[in-house]
């Protein structure tokens, strides 16, 4: 592998942030802030009805000048044109990257090698909106006559992580007579926990897999199928009725036995952790309903748009992405916490965590020359106020730097009482505290003792974003998502690494197949692998063995 200076740290925006860091890097946002009484409204921007305060982050005008410069020398411009275009920028894996063409709007043309692959998408929405319409209104019937009341997605990673976020997420909007289920891990509990109290007549399996060979999804496909069977006779003809399949591999479903009448297709060119807005969210589509998923897709396209077409100065992506920078590269921030104030997001910090590292956990540039710099931060975060009384202490005085982005909504979609404006004065409460924190005379001033005083002093100057919408709805959540994922993008490109590729995940795969078989096997054939494993191995066959 090739090492060398990158061009990254050559540029000549990266060295004069270097050399502005040096001067910013003491400042505190205190005196930023008494400095310019108009920081926090003029360090703001608004689209898509997606409010970003980003005025307590530790920048100056000045940084944001170059932090622009900075998206211009690297060419942002031409690679999201080059990605809405359909070129080939997954080039480790030879593909286009267009989940953008899962929500262009009908009559849009996206040419993918000459041809137009918006039809295509709109085909397959409008066939699984047939679908959803059946089973919805209880047309589609189980094999015994009964109407289906239980989904169950079995998929894992891409496959999964969107469609549970977004089920947890619109639940306000969902159907709620039908019950929905995730099954991905390959530990046989969460398979037994999510259909032990399911009526097999009443369930529907979506088999959700992209290659439909991965192992975690096939092996629980297929303790799926044997379930089924088990409930309702032996009769390889329930199948037809009670599974439905999401993949880009015709072969294999029809193998598996599911009619390819009931496939529902995506392509090669939606990577997975990008593909919630494909067939992958079928499941979403059946709790929600097609209009609702509609809605969901032009929050995301309305939010594409500003992307590509916004001022880099007011393009919330932009921004959000080149803060990331700032806060990784310069102040060596690892981390970044997600912190949403809405119950039901409350797994959309999991879904980031795929989303922002499965994508630019990368240590080599497109051209394969390791980089001499930081790139994708761990992402991380749970939902507020809960936090608060968990980890926020060390976010406030720890020794690490934590920027936050605080993600919340003006309108509740559950009021009651106090309970919202109470949830939004923490957010805004957490965001000052920690740009501000409390000084040494402060807490002198409120009485505390001499030696308390540097226990409860906060330094302040902590960095945050605060997210602000409306509500939490369908076109809401499109516009977060779309926001988190050209964030990514712009991130990666600045970082020159392919954020669309995911080698670091196939040796253990490969691996673990060795090793089943070696666990598996009665022989007692040396193992070849180092002496930890080898033993790791003996011991699990022998414990395995005495029972
Ligand atoms: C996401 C990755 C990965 C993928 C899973 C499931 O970007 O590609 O998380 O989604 O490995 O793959 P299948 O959908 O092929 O089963």
């Amino acid at each position: 592998m090739a090492t060398a200076i990158s061009f990254l740290t050559t540029r000549p925006a990266w060295k004069a942030l270097e050399a502005h860091y040096k001067e910013l890097q003491k400042v505190q946002l205190r005196s930023l802030f008494a400095n310019d009484p108009q920081r926090g409204t003029s360090m703001t921007a608004e689209a898509a009805g997606v409010f970003l305060d980003y005025s307590k982050n530790r920048i100056t005008g000045d940084t944001l000048r170059l932090l622009l410069q900075l998206a211009e020398e690297c060419g942002l411009r031409a690679r999201i044109d080059g990605m809405f275009r359909g070129e080939k920028i997954n080039v480790t894996e030879n593909r286009s990257v267009l989940h953008v063409a899962l929500r262009a709007p009908k009559g849009a043309s996206i040419l993918l090698d000459g041809v137009d692959v918006v039809p295509q998408v709109h085909a397959v929405l409008d066939k699984m909106a047939d679908f959803c319409n059946r089973l919805r209104s209880g047309t589609w019937k189980g094999h015994t006559g009964k109407r289906i009341r239980n989904i169950v997605n079995i998929g894992i990673g891409g496959s999964d992580l969107g469609p549970v976020m977004a089920y947890e997420a619109l639940k306000q909007y969902s159907d709620r007579t039908m019950t929905f289920r995730f099954v991905s891990n390959i530990d046989g509990t969460d398979f037994v926990e999510a259909v032990r109290d399911l009526e097999p007549s009443e369930t529907l399996f979506i088999v959700s897999s992209k290659t439909f060979t991965t192992l975690e999804t096939m092996t629980n496909a297929h303790s799926a199928r044997q379930w089924l069977l088990a409930g309702l006779g032996g009769d390889a003809k329930t199948v037809a009725k009670h599974f439905v399949a999401v993949s880009t591999n015709a072969p294999e479903v029809t193998k598996f036995g599911i009619d390819v009448a009931n496939m529902f297709e995506f392509w090669d060119w939606v990577g997975g952790r990008y593909s919630m807005d494909s067939a992958i969210g079928l499941s979403t589509m059946l709790a929600v309903g097609p209009e609702h998923f509609r809605a969901m897709l032009s929050g995301f396209h309305e939010m594409d748009e500003h992307f590509r077409t916004a001022p880099f100065a007011r393009n919330l992506p932009v921004l959000m992405g080149l803060l990331a920078v700032w806060n990784s590269n310069f102040f060596g921030a690892e981390t970044v916490a997600v912190l949403p104030y809405e119950q039901y997001l409350k797994r959309f910090p999991a879904y980031l965590q795929q989303l922002t590292m499965e994508s630019n956990g990368k240590r080599v540039t497109l051209d394969g020359t390791a980089v001499d710099y930081q790139t994708g931060p761990v992402y991380w975060g749970e939902p507020g106020t809960n936090g608060q009384h968990s980890f926020y202490q060390l976010i406030h005085q720890g020794t690490k730097l934590v920027p936050c982005d605080f993600i919340a909504f003006s309108e509740t979609l559950n009021p009651l009482g106090r309970h919202h404006d109470l949830l939004m004065a923490n957010v805004f409460a957490q965001t000052e505290a920690l740009a501000f924190g409390r000084s040494a005379e402060q807490v002198r001033a409120e009485g505390a003792a001499e030696w308390l005083v540097p226990h409860r002093l906060f330094e302040g100057n902590r960095p945050s974003n605060t997210i602000l919408l409306r509500r939490l709805n369908p076109e809401a959540l499109g516009k977060l998502v779309a926001l988190y994922e050209h964030s990514v993008f712009t991130q990666g490109v600045i970082w020159q690494i392919n954020s669309f590729d995911q080698w670091g995940v196939e040796l253990g795969k490969v691996l673990a197949q060795r090793i089943a078989s070696e666990l598996e096997s009665g022989s007692e054939a040396k193992f070849g692998h180092d002496s930890s494993t080898n033993n790791l191995i003996r011991r699990y066959r022998t414990s395995k063995g005495s029972r």
